[in-house]
């Protein structure tokens, strides 16, 4: 595969941006606990986890584009598919511990969507490392992508339903923003099965390979550090509807 200098650069400027994002939305969630009640500190700290990890990864990441550029080493796909498998999880357990059910629908629920998130980031990646030329729907690629979508739709579907019914309760500035992130994890999540697709669609091997590459940062930094936001958002306005408010320990 050959690729231009600014294909180069495109991608090697998002990979760079994704860093800064991942590691400004670190500081600002450990710096952001004392703003919000003790107990829904531990989104806090779980955000803060996911975009340390996405930080490291986009590190390694941007390494390997380098030396697949300058000394032709294979590009190392499988530093994002890990970086999934530990973030996505992490993501799922953020949101049920903001929604501040009880323990006895956490332990119900957490659990089904931690395998399905696995099962979905595992069953992508032998459909995403294979060759450009090999992705087509009708192949493996196609295959595998279907089969991920299994436990995809699974998750969009439980978070739906309990997200709904969890909003059911709020108070009236709670739904709103119950009702973002709703929308913002539906859109941003629904973002990888389609950048995924990208090669399918008939883009030669270097403008599917850039494609692909920019879109899963841009949805990264949107699931991870966005998302974060809004936990936060949640978190405050949630503490401030139980009656506490910043300066009470
Ligand atoms: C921070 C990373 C996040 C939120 C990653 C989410 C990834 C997905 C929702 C990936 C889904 C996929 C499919 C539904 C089918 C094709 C293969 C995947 C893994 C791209």
């Amino acid at each position: 595969m050959e690729l231009t200098v600014s294909q180069y650069s495109l991608v090697y400027n998002m990979f760079s941006f994704a860093i800064a994002s991942m590691l400004a939305a670190f500081v600002f969630f450990y710096t952001a606990q004392s703003q919000v009640a003790p107990k829904y500190r531990i989104s806090l700290i779980v955000s803060g986890l996911v975009v340390g990890i996405a930080a490291y990864h986009y590190f390694r990441i941007l390494h390997s584009w380098e030396a697949m550029y300058e000394y032709g080493a294979p590009f190392n796909d499988a530093y994002r598919y890990v970086d999934w498998l530990l973030t996505v999880p992490l993501l799922l357990v953020e949101l049920i511990l903001v929604l501040g059910l009880s323990k006895e629908k956490n332990k119900a629920m957490l659990p089904n969507l931690i395998i399905a998130a696995a099962a979905m980031i595992a069953l992508g990646y032998p459909g995403e490392i294979l060759p450009a030329g090999e992705k087509t729907l009708m192949g493996s690629y196609g295959l595998w992508g279907t089969l991920s979508t299994i436990p995809f739709v699974y998750i969009l579907y439980v978070l739906w339903g309990e997200l709904g019914k969890a909003m059911e309760s709020q108070p009236d500035n709670v739904r709103v923003l119950f009702s973002n992130i709703r929308l913002l994890l539906i859109g941003t999540w629904g973002f990888y099965p389609i950048v995924y697709m990208l090669p399918m669609f008939g883009f030669d091997a270097g403008n599917s390979f850039v494609a692909v590459q920019v879109g899963y940062s841009i949805a990264d930094v949107l699931a991870k550090a966005g998302y974060g936001v809004m936990i936060y958002s949640i978190a405050r306005a949630k503490s401030e509807a139980d009656g506490w408010s910043v300066g009470k320990a």
